[in-house]
């Protein structure tokens, strides 16, 4: 099954097909990626929630392509910045994606927090959209703390300062299965997954 992952984050198209294949075997779903499709204009993500902006994703993708689409919107909530940088997480520095700006901007913005004042959680909700209209939502959370450093090369974003809950090393030290197992991705894509298995042909 051809399924439009309606993004541009090479890194989110990584995760998704690898916890796809996991929980559905390899195989099962193909995704493609919006460079992938031709002419595909930049959306506002105007939503207010992560919800909203999956959805916005997910239905332009799949009235332009007529593929089964999935969106995934994502972020970083920090509870001292009272759930900031949330929805604006891929954009919080200014340019959209610029990963070591939004980091450092956010450890710059809870400098003076001591360790117990350091709570975030990242958020993660996937919408799928099929050719007849039905629409789905399905979300995941992964709760934890920040660093004052960057540690680790892997995952993205926000990865290299944040240590999961019951973790001794951040998300970006993490290999990817440990990453898949915990996080909000993860999650929220095992829940998605059954509802694939339900509505995609096997
Ligand atoms: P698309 O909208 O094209 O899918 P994007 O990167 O712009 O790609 P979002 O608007 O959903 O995606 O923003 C998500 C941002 O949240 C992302 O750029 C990271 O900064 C952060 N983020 C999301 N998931 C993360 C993860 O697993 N680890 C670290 N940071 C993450
Ligand atoms: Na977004």
């Amino acid at each position: 099954n051809k399924v439009l992952l309606a993004t541009r984050n090479r890194k989110k198209l990584v995760e998704l097909q690898r916890i796809l294949d996991g929980a559905l075997g390899a195989h099962r779903v193909a995704l493609i990626g919006l460079d992938d499709v031709e002419e595909y204009p930049e959306l506002p993500e105007s939503g207010l929630t992560f919800g909203e902006n999956a959805l916005i994703k997910a239905r332009e993708g799949c009235r332009r392509t007529g593929l089964p689409t999935i969106a995934d919107d994502s972020g970083l909530a920090v509870d001292a910045l009272n759930g900031m940088p949330g929805v604006f997480s891929a954009r919080w520095a200014g340019s959209h994606g610029d990963d070591q700006a939004n980091l450092q901007l956010v450890l710059d913005q809870i400098a003076d927090l001591p360790d117990e004042h350091r709570a975030a959680s990242f958020v993660c909700t996937v919408a799928l959209v099929l050719p007849g209209g039905k629409e789905h939502l399905v979300d995941g959370r992964q709760a934890g703390r920040l660093l004052r450093a960057p540690r680790g090369e892997g995952g993205f974003g926000y990865d290299p300062i944040f240590l999961g809950d019951g973790q001794e090393r951040t998300n970006a030290e993490l290999i990817p299965q440990e990453k898949d197992a915990i996080s909000h991705r993860g999650k929220a894509l095992r829940e998605l997954a059954k509802l694939v298995a339900k509505v995609l042909p096997p």
